[in-house]
């Protein structure tokens, strides 16, 4: 198939699970088309399959807002009928679905064919789809959508009974390549990497995200605060975003920061989580919570909150620890008790990879897309 993936290139879980859509599909043998505003974080070679088109958004002073949305609209009709797509899949359904619909009718205009399939993430129903003054277009792009898919069963039943949507939604769950994520095998390797940021015997605890008040970074270092009063312990932050400059001031404030470190936004990922004891994931809201599964993967176990899609994730006792939003105090004590109990601790990391890799594996997940994706081609040429 020739498909045309549409995300926010910016760092985010959105974008990070449309780039390694592109990729794995790309390596099945389809051809990949990006079309954003600029090139995704994750792409950042051009694989056999794989092309980028950037949509160029016009800075003409009238434009107090530049229209990105159509100029959007109008690449995505180009760039479909020149190199012949078969369909579009957009990921966020704001505003990339409401361009797809443009670019379908479009191109039904020129008698061709562009169905678009619509993946939902998060905010573009949680929270930016119920804004009023973007609910009802984006209840109308989902409606229209050709194909709908959720990351998870919360999200699918969010925007089912919060936009009354009426039309079916799949839900094919977030993925990870367990090739790439995946436990450093070495372990003399894993120690001296584990050195840039903890003495041997110091376990290693790891925060990671776009750093958004939703993430509640502040409680994951008010976690690893206790957690320091127990055990020398240190703390790795990866990513960037509007409260880091917040979490720097906490972690100095507290007089931790020399056991903190923030290393900024980062590309290869999957090998600094793969030197992490526990992951914190102490967020507000989490559809899904990719990073939880890319720390699985890497044998990592979370300490998180009972949010949204978490727990179809995350086993809690299993895979995981769960607990209450902003309940800093139970994350703390449970961290403590696990670091101390390392067979308990030993045996959640080898259920967090085996669950990975038995429920969560790219090669796994993929297929379903591709399913989906012929299933929406079928529908098509029937109707
Ligand atoms: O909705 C967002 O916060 C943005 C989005 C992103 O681009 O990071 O995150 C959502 O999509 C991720 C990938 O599918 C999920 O892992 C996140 O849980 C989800 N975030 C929220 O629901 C808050």
């Amino acid at each position: 198939m020739r498909i045309g993936i549409t995300c926010y290139p910016t760092y985010g879980g959105s974008g990070v699970v449309a780039t390694e859509l592109g990729i794995e599909l790309a390596a099945l043998g389809h051809e990949i088309h990006f079309i954003s505003y600029s090139q995704p974080f994750r792409l950042t070679g051009r694989d056999n399959g794989i092309f980028y088109h950037e949509v160029p958004v016009s800075n003409y002073p009238l434009f107090e807002f530049p229209p990105y949305d159509l100029a959007l609209a109008s690449r995505m009709a180009e760039v479909a009928e020149y190199y012949a797509l078969d369909l579009l899949h957009v990921h966020y359904a704001i505003p990339h679905s409401v361009s797809a619909l443009l670019a379908r009718q479009m191109l039904a205009a020129r008698g061709r064919r562009l169905p678009f399939v619509t993946t939902l993430h998060g905010t573009d129903i949680t929270l930016v789809g119920l804004d009023r003054g973007y609910l009802p277009i984006t209840r109308y792009a989902i409606q229209e959508s050709d194909g709908v898919t959720s990351i998870s069963n919360y999200l699918r039943d969010q925007t089912i009974t919060r936009f009354d949507v009426t039309r079916p939604i799949e839900t094919i769950t977030n993925f990870v390549n367990c090739d790439v994520y995946a436990p450093i095998r070495d372990e003399a390797l894993r120690a001296e990497r584990r050195l840039h940021y903890a003495a041997l015997d110091e376990p290693l605890l790891m925060h990671l995200s776009n750093f958004r008040p939703v993430k509640r970074v502040t409680d994951a270092i008010k976690i690893f605060a206790q957690v320091t009063r127990e055990q020398p312990v240190q703390l790795v932050l990866i990513g960037d975003g509007p409260e880091r400059s917040v979490a720097e001031w906490l972690a100095h404030d507290l007089g931790i920061q020399n056991r903190v470190h923030f290393l900024g936004k980062q590309d290869r990922v999957h090998e600094l989580l793969a030197l992490a004891d526990l992951l914190l994931m102490p967020s507000e809201m989490e559809s899904f919570g990719l990073v939880a599964l890319e720390a699985m993967a890497c044998k990592v176990p979370s300490i998180a909150t009972r949010v949204g899609g978490v727990s179809e994730l995350v086993d809690d006792g299993e895979t995981g620890l769960l607990f209450p939003v902003g309940d800093v105090d139970a994350m703390a004590r449970a961290a403590v008790e696990l670091l101390r109990d390392r067979p308990r601790l030993n045996t959640m990391r080898e259920t967090a990879r085996r669950t990975a890799q038995k429920r969560f594996c790219s090669t796994l997940v993929v297929p379903h897309y591709v399913r989906f994706y012929e299933q929406i081609l079928r529908e098509g040429a029937t109707s």
